[in-house]
């Protein structure tokens, strides 16, 4: 979970995007394609002369020489030594010479004959009409792409699907928190109904310029991120023509062959995860094709000298980078470290390891390197697998990583006992250096720079709340209850820095320091962009407590935000929490209608929709049924047995 939209990039810029089914070159293309068709052809009339004069060339080491022009013919003969002045080169006459006349003529018509067809088939080219020739090239290129369109759309080997259990339902019995969840779902129609009208095939939408919009971490093409994250949403909320809608889109327009450079990480949690959940919930093969595609085109990205990926990744070209203002190169861990679910999961359906291995070596590299005070920093070089800075958060650039090591282990039936391990050594470490209580008595997650320890939180660090909650079975040393705690004092924290600003909606970020507590201190960290980790927590808290708050809690910031963020033509960010008039950012997030109003409705649902004993929610709230099978072997899965 980092926040890269909002950070800096090296400025370079994409070239827009040719979107659509495989064009084919335009007319000037094609003539000058043409004209190298031709000159190929002269050339390999050249070459077949050229191959055939060689081939039948004299050995040098033979010393055998062929005078084409002259009648005697010097070869070596093995007999020829005595008394010669020349040893080894004789004149020869006799049977001997008329056989060697023989063959030498064979071979000349050969190479004569060789050539002579060669020439005529240029000639022949060259008398077709430049349609002709045109019209050649296209059928090539039209089953070239054939080819290619009948390899991509393979069906996957057929596995066994896990116990899908709950993927709908929910309704609450309670008629207040009916009519709650009902209003939640009027949001998602809402956000969806104004994208569908005026960002439809766009990454996001501008509510009110009512435009698309795209940030960087999409590159510079139009791929319905907002279709795919909102799809399991429309689902498990019952919005079953707008779900159609969004799967006719994907089935005609999804095209992952572009020439645009996307964050690794964004497009595994938003759109694999994404596509894995549609086609998990739904059952429609479209969904698992699409995913394994995709991840396809990612796979380049793990090309570096360690194994451990590029942050993005041009989907053409295969070319990966970091980010520009990453430390001395590296990769993010919350990045590289936030993979395991969906590569996990694609393996386990398409039978193919590759997935599974790329992951399974982040984690083995990891665990092999040395960890200042036990945490892990977010930066790590790729080139040189050496730590960056040494900076340990549990909001950006951090978070997710410890998120998938517990998720790991839950979505494995709880067998990864390494990804446990891993989860339980980790947080011990954060708890030591990072967790504090501040005076007034909140707890908070702080961040660790080069031995320093910022008394700082992010909106982010929120979602641990949840984490801690739901890592609290099957902790260490039996301390359960000490994590449900831990959750529940995050979960008070957190709605603390939503109730100390104007709009009841919490900052970026906020500080611990002195006399101010929960709160933004500069302007740069006051806004809100529908982000969903305090709802988040919520949810969780609320299933494994059941106890009122949570929903009451969750009551306030949906309010909040539909008094605030919502406009005629959609859901805003706003830029300034603290002001009573606040001012829009004009931009609807995708993980607004993925998480933040999924999160929402699971608030006010039945806990027997999306059970959590079935299902583990990628950092996206994109559910994945948890896979019965064995820690290394993926033995589910008969293709891999
Ligand atoms: C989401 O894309 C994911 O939750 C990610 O892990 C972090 N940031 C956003 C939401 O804030």
């Amino acid at each position: 979970m980092t926040t890269p939209a909002l950070l800096p990039l090296s400025g370079r810029r994409i070239p827009p995007l040719n979107l659509g089914p495989p064009s084919f070159p335009h007319h000037r293309a094609t003539l000058r394609l043409s004209e190298k068709f031709i000159l190929l052809l002269i050339l390999s009339a050249f070459i077949t002369l050229c191959f055939g004069a060689f081939f039948f060339l004299p050995d040098s080491s033979k010393h055998k020489r062929f005078d084409l022009g002259l009648e005697d013919v010097l070869i070596p003969h093995v007999d020829a030594g005595k008394g010669a002045k020349n040893p080894g080169v004789f004149l020869i006459h006799g049977p001997d010479e008329h056989r060697h006349r023989e063959e030498e003529e064979r071979l000349r018509n050969k190479i004569r004959a060789d050539h002579e067809k060669a020439l005529e088939e240029a000639k022949e080219k060259l008398r077709k009409s430049r349609e002709e020739i045109r019209a050649e090239i296209q059928t090539e290129k039209n089953k070239v792409v054939q080819e290619m369109k009948i390899k991509e759309n393979k069906p996957l080997p057929p596995v066994p699907i896990p116990n899908l259990v709950g993927i709908s339902g929910g309704d609450p019995e309670d008629n207040d928190i009916r009519e709650k969840r009902e209003k939640i779902k009027e949001m998602m129609k809402h956000a969806w109904d104004n994208y569908r009208t005026y960002g439809w095939g766009h990454n996001e939408l501008r509510p009110i310029a009512r435009k698309g919009h795209s940030p960087n971490i999409f590159g510079s093409s139009q791929m319905g991120a907002t279709i795919v994250d909102a799809l399991d949403t429309l689902y498990i909320m019952g919005l079953h023509d707008e779900f159609l809608d969004g799967q006719r889109w994907i089935e005609d327009n999804l095209d992952f062959s572009v020439n645009s450079e996307v964050s690794v990480f964004e497009v595994n949690i938003r759109f694999i995860g994404g596509l894995l959940a549609a086609y998990y919930l739904s059952g429609e093969e479209i969904f698992k094709i699409k995913a394994v595609q995709l991840a396809e085109k990612l796979l380049p990205a793990f090309n570096t000298p360690t194994g451990i990926p590029w942050a993005m990744v041009n989907l053409k070209s295969g070319v990966g980078r970091n980010w520009g203002w990453a430390s001395a190169g590296s990769s993010i861990l919350a990045e590289f470290g936030t993979l395991h679910m969906e590569f996990i999961h694609l393996s386990y359906l398409t039978g193919d390891l590759t997935y599974y291995k790329k992951v399974m070596h982040i984690r083995k590299l990891l665990q092999k390197m040395d960890r200042p005070n036990g945490l892990y920093p977010n930066y790590l070089n790729p080139r040189t697998g050496r730590w960056g800075q040494y900076h340990t958060s549990v909001g950006g650039l951090g978070d997710s990583f410890y998120e998938y090591l517990l998720k790991a282990w839950l979505m494995s039936d709880k067998t990864d006992h390494e990804a446990r391990k891993m989860y339980d050594d980790a947080i011990e470490a954060i708890e030591k250096h990072l967790i504090k209580k501040s005076r007034g008595g909140l707890i908070f997650i702080g961040e660790w720079k080069n031995g320093h320890l910022e008394k700082k939180m992010g909106h982010l660090a929120c979602f641990a709340g949840g984490m801690f909650a739901l890592g609290a079975d099957g902790s260490r040393a039996d301390k359960a209850g000490h994590y449900l705690e831990l959750g529940a004092e995050i979960a008070r924290t957190c709605h603390e820095s939503y109730d100390r600003t104007a709009l009841k909606l919490g900052p970026e970020s906020f500080k611990f320091d002195g006399a101010v507590e929960a709160v933004a201190v500069r302007q740069a960290e006051k806004y809100y962009i529908l982000r969903p980790e305090v709802i988040e927590t919520y949810w969780y808290l609320w299933r494994f407590t059941h106890d009122p708050r949570y929903r009451q809690w969750g009551w306030e910031a949906a309010l909040a935000i539909e008094k605030y963020c919502r406009v005629s033509g959609g859901f805003s960010g706003v830029k300034d929490v603290y002001s009573s008039t606040p001012t829009h950012d004009d931009v609807q997030q995708s993980f607004f209608l993925a998480e933040t109003l999924k999160y929402l409705y699971l608030l006010f649902s039945g806990d027997d929709l999306l059970p959590l004993d079935h299902w583990v929610f990628n950092t996206e709230a994109h559910p994945l049924p948890v896979l019965h099978l064995a820690n290394t072997t993926l033995s589910g899965n008969p293709a891999v047995r």
